[in-house]
């Protein structure tokens, strides 16, 4: 997959309550992706980072937190991966808590009609401010990318909903709530939860679900979140959860989309490098973006 790569960096932390995230896109310049990613035979831009407002002091008028400055950080995100869509680049996003994803998701989506996600996570980022515990926007891009949620949220880069349930693949599953399965079941979303990739193992599960993604959509977005790993791979996250993907499943998964050349997009995120030990979680990230892109060892 020769690819024209454009980096845009989203240091947002306003979809959660743990500050550090934020410091995301810098962690992982810093773990050196611009220098992996030249050095596999691409053409790499590094757009720096999108303008992020600041947190809200006092409590809005809703139960999402800092949701005004959230949708403006979004808007613009989706504008900027919208234009490097349109000059036939690759956007690869890093963030920035989950909800970024919004902005991403609904920027692709001017472009793609059909488009797929594969949503590599712990969660299901499937809540709404009805059914969310945290009333943490990170906990609901997908919904909202499926047009249900707060309209200030499903109104960014215009109105209409920017995916279909069927074209969603999660991977890594381990902590959903109970409206985030309600919806799952409703929706007939494909979900492989942690049980399904210790049964059928990695390779079953990626070949299934590009098998699943080929033919059905004109796009696929890859946004994988880093608490989608094992905690033990993965430290620096804001919500670590026991029993994840391994760091060598990840791996293997990275190179299976490698080989099938599905993807047209990608999103890192949720890197907090406070809450790391020495880089590891930005470092990781950058090994597996390697992959993704071809690296290869011999
Ligand atoms: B992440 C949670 F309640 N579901 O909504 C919520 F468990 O982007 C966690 O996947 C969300 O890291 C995690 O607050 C969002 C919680
Ligand atoms: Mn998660
Ligand atoms: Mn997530
Ligand atoms: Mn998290």
């Amino acid at each position: 997959m020769k690819k024209n790569i454009s980096i845009i960096g989203v240091p947002m932390d306003l979809g959660q309550t743990r500050r550090g995230v934020d410091m995301g896109p810098s962690a992982i310049r810093y773990a050196g992706i611009v220098e992996r990613l030249e050095q596999i035979n691409l053409e790499i831009e590094d757009l720096g980072d999108i303008e992020i407002g600041s947190r809200e002091r006092t409590a809005g008028e809703s139960n999402l937190k800092n949701l005004k400055a959230v949708a403006e950080a979004s808007e613009t995100l989706s504008s900027r991966v919208d234009e490097v869509v349109k000059q036939g680049k690759f956007p690869l996003v890093l963030g920035g808590d989950h909800s970024i994803a919004i902005g991403t998701i609904a920027g692709l989506a001017k472009n793609y009609s059909n488009m797929g996600v594969i949503w590599y996570d712990a969660h299901g980022d499937l809540n709404t401010g009805e059914t969310s515990p945290s009333g943490n926007i990170h906990g609901m891009p997908l919904a909202v990318s499926l047009g249900l949620g707060d309209p200030a949220l499903t109104g960014i880069g215009g109105t209409g909903t920017k995916l279909k349930p069927e074209n969603i693949v999660i991977i890594g599953a381990r902590s959903l709530d109970e409206g985030e399965k309600v919806l799952i079941k409703e929706k007939g979303i494909k979900v492989f939860t942690m049980h399904e990739i210790d049964r059928m193992g990695m390779t079953a599960v990626m070949e299934e679900t590009i098998a699943y993604l080929k033919d059905r959509t004109d796009g696929v977005h890859l946004s994988l979140d880093l608490d989608g790993l094992d905690p033990h791979d993965a430290p620096g996250v804001g919500t670590p959860v026991m029993g994840g993907i391994s760091y060598r499943e990840s791996h293997l998964a990275m190179e299976m989309l490698e080989e099938a050349n599905i993807l047209t997009s990608a999103e890192f995120v949720e890197v907090n490098p406070i809450l790391d030990e020495r880089n590891k979680t930005a470092s990781v990230a950058v090994a597996l973006m390697g992959s993704l892109f071809g690296e290869k060892l011999l």
